[in-house]
């Protein structure tokens, strides 16, 4: 699935979907500017930032190779993507550029908020990778102030959420695959993961 937005302002949402041994299962652009670059017979396009509302909820998938992501999300030009991510289960690439959850900012004049609850990041090498995660983005994992309540489950990752940023992330209520957990984070930009409190027992 490759969504590209042509709009000033979109809403959309990706509900209920089953990928099987989909390489990459859901990739979106919020990045008017490089329209023609994607799809270059679309011209009527005018180049500008958007903004995109996308509820990403109750997806499914699995790839048995190690490499791609799950769910892409890449914002460029000025544009905004406010992104609810939850109840999906993403499991495999679990070699060194498999992420079950990539997004990136490729410019600071580009956001991604990202609200995460009750998602399963499983058997992949990044859980979750947030890229230039720094001036204007968001992310919430769990108590944070996008109101997530958690509830997100990271199994058998090599690391469980990398990402850059100068601030204190929350991931709060989440289980990360065992009673006494000890997360695996990468963090560049100076910034921390709070995962206290945790899930002592799976949720599901
Ligand atoms: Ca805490």
């Amino acid at each position: 699935m490759y969504i590209a937005s042509l709009s000033t302002e979109s809403t959309i949402a990706i509900s209920n979907n089953t990928f099987t041994d989909a390489r990459q299962a859901i990739y979106i652009l919020a990045e008017r500017n490089s329209i023609v670059w994607l799809f270059d017979t679309i011209t009527n396009g005018t180049p500008g930032p958007t903004t995109m509302n996308l509820t990403i909820e109750g997806n499914q998938s699995t790839y048995g190779g190690g490499d791609y992501r799950g769910i892409f999300l890449g914002v460029s030009g000025g544009s905004t993507i406010n992104a609810t991510i939850n109840s999906n289960t993403l499991t495999g690439r679990n070699s060194s550029t498999g992420t079950a959850f990539h997004s990136t900012s490729y410019d600071t004049s580009s956001n991604i908020i990202t609200n995460f609850y009750n998602n399963t990041f499983q058997n992949a090498y990044y859980g979750v990778h947030l890229d230039d995660n720094v001036t204007g983005d968001e992310a919430d994992f769990g108590g944070g102030l996008l109101g997530s309540p958690g509830y997100n489950r990271f199994i058998n990752c090599s690391t469980d959420i990398e990402i850059n940023t100068s601030s204190e992330i929350k991931a709060e209520n989440n289980w990360w695959g065992s009673a006494t957990p000890s997360p695996t984070f990468d963090i560049t930009g100076g910034g921390s993961i709070d995962y206290e409190p945790y899930l002592t027992s799976d949720p599901q």
